[in-house]
């Protein structure tokens, strides 16, 4: 899969949240996902209007817990928003629980996630019953999950066997769960002599990507767009700061720093694919 087109692969994925997300990466050519952690609705939609047309994807409104004013209206904004630029929308909200509280958590509540997130995503540390809670809400709405196999964090504990069991955990169940937040490919990660991978196309979702620094001082660390997809095999790059800085209210800047890494993105791609 790593030298295939994304519309290659998206032909090939039965999930309609990663067939969409395939799909508009190859329509816009874009393999830029932005990610938009502010605290007002009004920077938030601002952000996301002037990133739209160069990303695949929103990640949004991550969390949807840190927006100071929440009201229910924010969602039509974002999905007008969604519609406007074409873009996907994945809510990052790393559930980490019991399959019945996820379920809970997932479908009702003031956020209601699952009506209008089309991907969404859950730390494996409860086992494979977090995705039978998620997946009871999530599948017959179209929607798609992803686990967090690894994490860019300095320390993380996600790595070796945890990693290993989170694909096997992803392989058991790849109607729902359509791939990963990583920091590399995971096909074939943890499979065994019997398991058949051949046809295994884990989608991965990198964060901890930047272009002018190598970390912040609370234990983020950040590679290139060109590592992250060239070299790692990631299929999309999750950039926050380093698209929209402290700089919230120029949007100009914003969409030019969008395309700076929409471009590098790109480039790696690219190169991976025609690659001999
Ligand atoms: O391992 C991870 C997983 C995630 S989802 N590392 C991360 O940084 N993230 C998220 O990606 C994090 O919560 C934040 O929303 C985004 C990275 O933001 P940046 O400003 O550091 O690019």
């Amino acid at each position: 899969m790593f030298r295939q087109t994304y519309g290659q692969r998206a032909s090939k994925h039965s999930n309609p949240a990663a067939k969409l997300l395939l799909d508009t990466m190859e329509r816009k050519k874009s393999n830029l996902a932005v990610s938009v952690d502010v605290t007002k609705s009004k920077d938030f939609l601002a952000i996301v209007d002037a990133v739209g047309p160069f990303v695949c994807l929103i990640k949004a409104l991550t969390h949807v817990d840190i927006i100071e004013d929440f009201e229910p209206l924010l969602i039509d904004e974002l999905q007008a928003l969604s519609s406007k630029h074409d873009f996907v929308i994945f809510e990052d909200r790393k559930f980490a629980d019991i399959g019945n509280t996820v379920a809970l958590q997932y479908s009702s509540g003031v956020h209601k996630i699952a009506s209008w997130s089309h991907i969404t995503n859950a730390h494996p540390v409860p086992g494979p019953s977090i995705i039978t809670g998620l997946s009871s809400v999530g599948l017959p709405l179209g929607r798609g999950l992803l686990l967090l196999a690894e994490m860019s964090t300095k320390g993380s504990l996600a790595t070796g066997s945890y990693t290993e069991d989170a694909v096997r955990m992803a392989r058991a169940h790849r109607d729902f769960v359509i791939g990963f937040i990583a920091q590399r490919r995971m096909d074939g990660i943890g499979a065994s002599e019997n398991d058949s991978t051949e046809d295994e196309d884990f989608l991965v979702l990198t964060p901890g990507v930047g272009l002018d620094t190598k970390g912040d001082s609370m234990g983020q660390q950040y590679r290139t767009p060109r590592e992250v997809v060239l070299e790692s095999g990631c299929d999309v790059i999750i950039v926050g700061r380093g698209v929209y800085g402290k700089d919230y209210h120029l949007t100009d800047k914003i969409a030019e720093q969008a395309k700076r890494y929409r471009e590098e993105g790109w480039a790696a791609y690219l190169e991976r694919t025609t690659a001999l």
